[in-house]
């Protein structure tokens, strides 16, 4: 057995999006997802043997809250690996913390990684995604780079991450980063909340449909297609969302899907936007409008994302 291993995953933005669970223990999603893994924003996991379960993040012990979900997922793992030890976990999120940009899905994606070395388990990228997604549900698309989807199923070992054959160097995302802070409710109690409402199955529905659409249109790399999709596709969440009586938008929120509208109007450039379980913005589009982007945004604090890879062990 090894002594630390170090893995570093990258967060991912979901192009068409998870929310709601048909299974509480292993976390598996009522719709099928797809997303955009992002080099820019990830986690670098330490882990190792210890005599309790621990986890620090950037150096600070987490909270009972945050410790307990850790120790209840690693129990879950123990009993179905048969790993009889604890595991101490030190993690640094390069990701503005629970604002809406994922850092959970990057956190579980290291973790898991750095569980399968530790103990040699010697699983496949499928099987961690299974574990990473046992975690944190978007957790499962960031074991891989680039275009990943997460196939739905209502069987455990068959909601795994997958990697879609999509190379497409012009596609472009941003992140408008408005703020950093804690958000008050969780994606997971918001989604919790949200499965209750009545036109949520019509939501689940139309995400199928939005799903198979979403791979049509990147094989055909159809920008304003992925891009109206995708937005459209962010919508229908926050409308779920909002009937809970749950906003994450903020008043710049807003502002910046008015200057999105405005932009791509104005000048006709594709440009879209995909908000989740935050205030912060991500705009989609091609590589050519990089620079009249940066400059109307500028205000948003606005950053350049690139393509991320899979997550790995660093040697
Ligand atoms: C997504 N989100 O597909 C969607 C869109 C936020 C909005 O997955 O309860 O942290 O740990 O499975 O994965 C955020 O929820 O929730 C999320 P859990 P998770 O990216």
């Amino acid at each position: 057995m090894k002594k630390v291993v170090q893995t570093k995953a990258h967060i991912n933005i979901a192009l068409v999006k998870y929310w709601g669970k048909m299974d509480h223990y292993y976390n598996l999603a009522n719709q099928p997802s797809l997303s955009y893994t992002i080099n820019e924003y990830y986690t670098i996991c330490n882990a190792s043997i210890s005599d309790k379960d621990i986890l620090l993040i950037d150096s600070k012990q987490v909270d009972n809250i945050e410790q307990t979900k850790i120790s209840n997922w690693l129990d879950k793992i123990r009993k179905m690996y048969n790993i009889n030890s604890y595991i101490k976990f030190d993690n640094y999120n390069y990701v503005p913390f629970k604002a809406g940009l994922a850092s959970s899905a990057s956190a579980y994606a290291a973790m898991s990684l750095a569980i399968n070395e530790l103990f040699n388990l010697n699983l496949s990228k499928q099987e961690i995604s299974i574990m990473a997604r046992m975690g944190s549900g978007s957790a499962l698309r960031s074991v891989y780079g680039g275009f990943v989807s997460w196939e739905y199923s209502d069987k455990n070992n068959l909601q795994y991450a997958k990697k879609l054959p999509i190379d497409w160097e012009d596609f472009k995302m941003f992140a408008c980063v408005i703020e950093n802070k804690s958000k008050k409710i969780s994606s997971r109690d918001a989604m919790n909340q949200s499965v209750k409402i009545k036109q949520y199955k019509n939501f689940v529905k139309q995400s199928f449909i939005d799903y198979n659409l979403m791979q049509q249109y990147l094989l055909e790399k159809d920008i304003w297609q992925v891009g109206l999709l995708a937005e459209k596709n962010a919508n229908q969440l926050h409308e779920i969302i909002n009937l809970t009586n749950i906003n994450y938008f903020t008043k710049e929120t807003e502002e910046i899907i008015k200057l999105v509208q405005k932009i791509r109007k104005l000048k006709n450039i594709p440009i879209f936007y995909t908000i989740d379980a935050g205030p912060n913005v991500k705009l989609i589009s091609l590589k050519e409008h990089e620079k009249l982007i940066l400059e109307a945004f500028k205000k948003y604090n606005i950053i350049s994302l690139t393509q991320g890879g899979d997550a790995h062990v660093i040697d």
